[in-house]
């Protein structure tokens, strides 16, 4: 049987005290124990900043790559070896300024992989500069005046370019958010867990007290995960009341459904030993 000890690395987070990262850190590695699987058969691929760090502090096969190439890298490892979950951990500023374009793309190709996203609404790592998901008027080092554009809101992007599992956690609750993370890896296809986190020292307004004000869960009124336009609505509120849970699930083909060469084998466990590449070789002589 394996514990969270497992998956714990001898290196204690750099992050600050009380920062959002701990709860989704512990999050993780829950949802990794009760799905039952070992360090050694889970791949992680972490983005750039204080979220991406975590890659030196969970214990398993981990992938920390350029800013914003992530979910690139994740898709790549899912089609070498479709057997073994791909999960992406990554911070606003990675998947959804440097990297949106990726992330569109994920959504479109409906990927077997998992992506949670460190929504902080700031660079965290770089010291508080605005992120897309800052709120219009947000002053930052980057912005002193207040930020000009709109928020882009990850879950609306999610549903509207076709990503077939959208849920929303909170950091300062890591029991559900474990509950939405196993359910994401689970589920066929491409799934995000969009996760409020509190960022203590450059975030000053969306704080823990600020949330819990705020969030309640989808699960508690009358709503079903099964409407693109229901999730929308819910997707769009954000102020007085935000909701956390699943805003939508659809099953349908993934990316690697596609592929008829992987459909016989994963490509790790093809044999390639006697494939001839010579006449390939001299189209480059
Ligand atoms: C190509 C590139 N551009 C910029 C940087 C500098 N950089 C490092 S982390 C970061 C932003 C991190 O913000 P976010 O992705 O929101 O993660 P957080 O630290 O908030 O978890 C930036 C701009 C970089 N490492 N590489
Ligand atoms: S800067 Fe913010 S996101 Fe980074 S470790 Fe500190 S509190 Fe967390
Ligand atoms: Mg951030």
């Amino acid at each position: 049987m394996v514990s969270v000890n497992d998956f714990t690395s001898p290196i204690f987070p750099t992050w600050c005290p009380g920062c959002g990262d701990f709860g989704i850190w512990a999050s993780i590695k829950n949802a990794l124990v009760s799905m039952d699987f070992e360090p050694h058969n889970v791949m992680m691929v972490y983005g750039v900043g204080c979220s991406g760090n975590m890659c030196s502090f969970i214990n398993a096969y981990g992938f920390h790559g350029l800013h914003g190439r992530a979910i690139p890298v994740a898709e790549a490892i899912k089609i070498a070896n479709h057997e073994i979950p791909v999960i992406v951990v990554g911070g606003d500023g990675d998947l959804l300024g440097e990297g949106l374009s990726h992330f569109i793309t994920a959504c479109r190709g409906n990927p077997n992989i998992t992506v949670i996203l460190h929504d902080n609404q700031v660079y965290g790592l770089t010291t508080g500069q605005t992120a897309p998901t800052s709120d219009k008027g947000f002053k930052s080092k980057s912005t002193p005046l207040g930020v000009i554009e709109v928020r882009l809101n990850p879950l609306v992007t999610a549903i509207t370019q076709g990503a077939t599992y959208v849920a929303r956690g909170f950091a300062g609750d890591p029991t559900y958010t474990t509950k939405l993370i196993v359910d994401g890896i689970k589920h066929e296809g491409f799934s995000f867990v969009n996760v409020l986190q509190p960022c203590v020292s450059f975030n000053h307004i969306h704080t823990y007290p600020w949330y819990r004000e705020r969030i309640y869960k989808l699960e508690e009124g009358n709503y079903t995960p099964h409407d693109s336009t229901k999730a929308y609505e819910k997707a769009i509120e954000w102020g007085d009341k935000i909701p956390l849970g699943l805003f939508y699930e659809e099953n349908k083909d993934t990316y690697q459904d596609d592929l008829p060469q992987i459909k016989p084998l994963p490509l790790v466990k093809q044999n390639i030993s006697n494939i001839d590449i010579s006449e390939l070789y001299k189209e480059f002589i």
